[in-house]
């Protein structure tokens, strides 16, 4: 409960291993993962953030649905990142801590988007690991496809010296170049400044080094189920200086890869239910 007395804005989960998350009801939006052992924040928020209702906070995993991006005519990544969720619930054990959230349509989002839908995000924390899983659920009379992503932003300490590897020889959509699809490097990816690519049915996990990390683990496994397509994001120090929320120098200490769906839209028939999950694993 806060001051107000009304429902908390944000919720905090702790497994008894220490490892812990923050969600924002505002967005559904998880804004700190630190693991069980150090206490080494795994995410990366702008110092300049905004928060609140109906403002996208910058860092964290946002929610992006039911569009990805441009890709359609609702506002940049849809509504789901600047609707306020409710608290489903909450369980904490020795082991791992999950907290379900959830978003059903309203008038706002009937405005936008005019499918009836309930969406729950799940968040589940333990040891050294975090997964995020969005279910969207179909509780209209027609099929809808939305298009989305789980847009987590990793807390590196030196994106220009990160490589990520499991993308090698991945077709991925360049952002940069139109939007035009290209053969992905026989090489692990490097940030030489801003890159912002879709990489189009990812066979397996992807691993993040962060070598110039000096506490906690310098390698970041991300796997995901659901989502067939991976986002690799990062604003170089141009695209940092264009974003109000966004401090100078912000580009080396953070790097996207997101879980997404955004090449093949996902249809969801009426009474159906899709899942994606994100796992991060150190
Ligand atoms: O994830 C890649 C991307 O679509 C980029 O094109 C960039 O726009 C980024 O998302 C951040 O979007 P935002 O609306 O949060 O500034």
């Amino acid at each position: 409960m806060n001051a107000a007395g009304g429902a908390p804005s944000l919720v905090t989960i702790a497994a008894g291993d220490g490892a812990k998350v923050r969600v924002h009801l505002d967005g559904g939006h998880v804004t700190s993962w630190i693991p069980a052992g150090v206490d080494d924040e795994r995410l990366f928020v702008s110092a300049k953030s905004g928060f609140g209702p109906g403002i996208a906070i910058r860092g964290g995993i946002p929610v992006c649905f039911p569009q990805f991006g441009g890709e359609g005519p609702l506002p940049q990544h849809g509504f789901a990142r600047v609707s306020t969720w409710t608290l489903v619930e909450t369980r904490e054990t020795d082991r791992e801590a999950t907290a379900t959230f959830r978003l059903i349509d309203n008038d706002a989002t009937r405005a936008l988007w005019p499918h009836a839908f309930a969406a729950e995000l799940s968040v589940r924390v333990g040891g050294d690991s975090l997964e995020v899983a969005l279910a969207v659920h179909n509780t209209g009379d027609g099929s809808f496809a939305f298009t989305g992503a789980l847009h987590t932003y990793f807390r590196v300490e030196d994106a220009y010296r990160c490589r990520i590897e499991g993308l090698e020889g991945v077709r991925y959509r360049d952002a940069l170049h139109g939007g035009r699809v290209t053969e992905g490097e026989r090489a692990p990816i490097t940030v030489a400044g801003e890159i912002d690519r879709v990489y189009l049915d990812v066979p397996g996990p992807v691993t993040l080094h962060d070598p110039a990390r000096t506490r906690g683990a310098r390698t970041v496994r991300v796997e995901q189920s659901g989502f067939r397509d991976v986002v690799v994001w990062n604003p170089g120090p141009a695209g940092v200086a264009r974003k109000p929320d966004m401090h100078d120098g912000d580009d080396a200490r953070m790097l996207c890869i997101e879980a997404a769906a955004v090449a093949t839209p996902i249809v969801v028939a009426p009474g159906e239910r899709w899942i994606g999950a994100q796992t991060i694993t150190l």
